[in-house]
């Protein structure tokens, strides 16, 4: 539905868990929302510190500050206090992080009410369909929340993707200076960057060590660059010296290169600059969908193996009919033996020129319902266009 409408305030709610936690996702929708929507975008953040890992213009000490347009504020407690004045046109938290109560009892305050979602996890399991955009009343006060569920097909809610992004992901991969600068910058070789690159982003418990020996005794020079603080302790014991940026050792067919940590729009830089990216939890995930490149994806791990589900249920779409991918990816969340690393990569190898020759199809599958930040506002306005003509 198309109404003339206008929303001018916004405010976003992040919890960072484990350091980075959530902050990727929301200060990427921030920034698309104010940037292409002209939207008056609050970030509120509880750790500045983890925000400004992807954002160095982060200001750690600062209780409020603007940074590319977006007002960020410190989330420090729950015990603020609040006024209905002080309440946006929407309210977005984020993984269902519990709003500070006055602020909920100022959003009841005001009047019209603000339009409040929920934003939840990506996931491709079926039962997100049966749950996204629904309601639920609050248990005291007279407010309804909604359910926000991005997802891949057009019973969801979309994926993150901002205007532009596919023209500057081709130009990039298209001219060879531009990568081969963009490697430098790191210390990169020219010969280093003529062989197989991949990037490395993962949690704790993958199985880097045995990744770097299939590659160490592989017959393809391999150039595995990690960002700084990424499996440290895996790649400390391969440079034999801390895993610091500017680090890096050749053994066997396989170079290890500690990059800096990048600011979030350099990593995109990476992920297309490399020929395979390993990436983890959901928004290096999904920009690893937009790289167009073949990917591995660690799922961030929850309580009672539930991410295998997930990771099941996205492999049952992304992968189907590439069974090497998939037994790979089962084993590297460790969600089915993988005895035989070396096995399991070279199976996955021998198929990646197939991969690659697949993954612009499927982004443009995905993209095909449109970005998620347009059905999202959509939505906005369907619930405003409801609350506005409700007696
Ligand atoms: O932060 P993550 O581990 O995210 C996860 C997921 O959101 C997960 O669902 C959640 O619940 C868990 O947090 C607690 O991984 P993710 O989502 O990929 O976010 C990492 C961000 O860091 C992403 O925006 C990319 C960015 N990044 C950089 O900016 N520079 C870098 O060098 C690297 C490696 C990443």
């Amino acid at each position: 539905m198309s109404l003339s409408f206008s929303a001018p305030s916004l405010a976003i709610f992040c919890k960072v868990i484990d350091n980075y936690g959530d902050i990727g996702i929301c200060w990427r929708l921030a920034r698309q929302l104010c940037h292409e929507h002209a939207l008056a975008v609050t970030l509120w953040v509880d750790d500045l510190v983890s925000f400004r890992r992807i954002c160095p213009e982060v200001d750690p000490a600062a209780v409020q500050q603007v940074i590319q347009g977006v007002t960020v504020r410190h989330w420090q407690d729950q015990d603020g206090q609040f006024d209905a004045r002080d309440i946006p046109d929407v309210v977005i938290e984020f993984f269902g992080c519990e709003l500070p109560p006055d602020y909920q009892r100022a959003m009841a305050a005001r009047t019209p009410r603000p339009v409040w979602l929920n934003y939840e996890g990506l996931t491709a399991e079926d039962w997100v369909e049966g749950c996204h955009r629904l309601p639920s009343m609050h248990p005291r006060l007279p407010l309804t929340k909604h359910f926000y569920f991005p997802g891949f097909n057009a019973r969801t809610g979309g994926l993150l993707h901002e205007a532009g992004l596919d023209a500057r992901r081709r130009a990039f991969q298209q001219d060879g200076a531009a990568v081969t600068d963009f490697l430098a910058r790191f210390g990169v070789s020219a010969a280093e960057a003529a062989g197989r690159k991949v990037s490395l982003f993962c949690y704790l418990d993958a199985p880097v060590t045995a990744l770097f020996d299939t590659w160490r005794g592989g017959a393809t020079p391999t150039l595995c660059l990690v960002p700084e603080g990424v499996a440290p302790g895996q790649v400390g014991a391969f440079l034999g010296a801390a895993p610091v940026a500017g680090a890096s050792a050749t053994r066997g067919s396989l170079t290890v290169r500690v990059l800096p940590f990048l600011p979030q729009a350099e990593y995109d830089l990476l992920l297309w600059a490399c020929d395979v990216n390993f990436v983890r939890g959901e928004d290096s995930w999904v920009r690893a969908q937009w790289a167009a490149r073949p990917f591995v994806w660690h799922i961030y791990p929850q309580d009672e193996n539930l991410h295998h589900k997930k990771l099941r249920a996205f492999l049952a779409l992304y992968a189907r009919g590439a069974p090497a991918l998939t037994a790979y990816m089962l084993g590297w969340n460790g969600a089915q033996p993988m005895d035989d690393h070396r096995a399991a990569w070279n199976a996955l190898d021998a198929t990646l020129p197939d991969i690659a020759a697949q993954a612009d199809g499927w982004r443009q599958t995905v993209l095909a319902q449109g970005d998620l930040v347009t059905q999202l506002l959509d939505f906005v306005r369907d619930l405003r266009f409801a609350q506005e003509n409700s007696v």
